[in-house]
């Protein structure tokens, strides 16, 4: 009977009896405890400790609970012979998609700074701009900024993405590669981060993105906080570069308690709820893409460990 490990920080069980029913003919066990030091073929989990993995024998695949996977690749994790699946799900998806247009929509709309007005009992009418009439960039093309892209440039929004290889996407214009990332974010009025955090998307979110977007603009990050200079954001709220950001990820969580972003006046700190992994809409994909590999189909959504996503 082939095995699969269920190791994560929440409560197992949604995940175990949803498995338990889709795989007839597996054993499911709900912790790497549970297993005992005996063999099992995989394991769906989020953040191993380094060694963990190693000392299982007759693994074969790694299934990861979240999309991004750089916790996967740190040093000693997952042994270099074993394929990484990301966490590809369409609830995760709509998720995202949901918070990011809510995010752009209350800026765009000036729905914060209405709620603002109300907190003073002050009736007055900003002015407002149409959706065509204001620029957004979105930073990855992937499963979540594929359809964002699309959803925004349906609601009439100037938009683009930038990506590593290029986007084909109708009525979105699409950047390529770091050397145009300046040009990409040049006159955007908002920029919306769902890049995975590699070597190459460290630090890339920073001053000369700020600098060439036009003013009183909005920062979305849902991808992860390391790719934005936590510094710079800072600097562009304060000189008005930037009017507000969300900010659901952060280089440190939780966002430790004496951090500015807490206590900044634009800044909107969410406890990382953008999209959350369900498992009614995630089992359905792990075990359709278990079941194909055991009957001899490629594995889907492996991670390339060489580009790091
Ligand atoms: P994908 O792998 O599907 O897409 C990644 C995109 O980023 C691709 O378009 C890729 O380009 C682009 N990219 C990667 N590296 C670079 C680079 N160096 N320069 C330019 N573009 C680059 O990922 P997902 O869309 O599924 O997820 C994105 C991230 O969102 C996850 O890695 C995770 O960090 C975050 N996330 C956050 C959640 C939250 O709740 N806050 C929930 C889920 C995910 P190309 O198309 O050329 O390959
Ligand atoms: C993910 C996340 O990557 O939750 O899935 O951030």
């Amino acid at each position: 009977m082939k095995r699969l490990v269920v190791a994560l920080k929440s409560n197992p069980t949604p995940w175990t009896d949803l498995l338990a029913r889709s795989l007839p003919g597996h054993e499911i066990v709900p912790s790497f405890e549970a297993l005992d030091g005996r063999p099992a073929d995989y394991v769906l989990t989020g953040k191993p400790g380094p060694g963990v993995l190693d000392a299982i024998p007759g693994l074969k695949v790694v299934f990861s609970v979240n999309a991004g996977i750089e916790a996967l690749l740190a040093e000693g994790v997952v042994p270099p012979h074993l394929p990484i699946v990301r966490m590809v799900d369409p609830g995760l998806r709509d998720g995202m998609l949901e918070w990011v247009l809510a995010q752009v929509l209350a800026w765009h709309r000036n729905l914060f700074l209405y709620r603002e007005q109300d907190q003073r009992r002050d009736w007055r009418q900003l002015t407002e701009r149409l959706a065509f009439e204001r620029t957004v960039l979105v930073l990855g093309a992937g499963e979540l900024g594929g359809p964002i892209a699309r959803a925004l440039a349906g609601l009439g929004f100037a938009t683009r993405v930038w990506s590593r290889s290029g986007a084909d996407i109708p009525g979105v214009t699409s950047f390529a590669g770091r050397a145009r990332l300046v040009e990409a974010a040049t006159g955007a009025d908002a920029v919306v981060n769902l890049l995975p955090l590699t070597p190459d998307t460290t630090d890339l979110v920073g001053r000369a993105v700020f600098d060439a977007m036009n003013p009183g603009g909005l920062l979305v990050n849902g991808g992860r906080g390391a790719t934005v200079v936590d510094a710079d954001l800072i600097a562009a709220l304060d000189a008005g570069r930037l009017s507000m950001a969300a900010l659901d990820v952060f280089r440190t969580e939780p966002l430790p308690a004496d951090h500015p972003f807490w206590a900044h006046p634009r800044v909107h700190v969410y406890p990382h709820v953008a999209a959350l992994t369900h498992p009614r809409t995630a089992v359905p994909v792990v075990v359709e893409n278990l079941l194909g590999f055991e009957a001899g189909k490629p594995l889907r959504h492996v991670v390339d460990r060489a580009r790091g996503y």
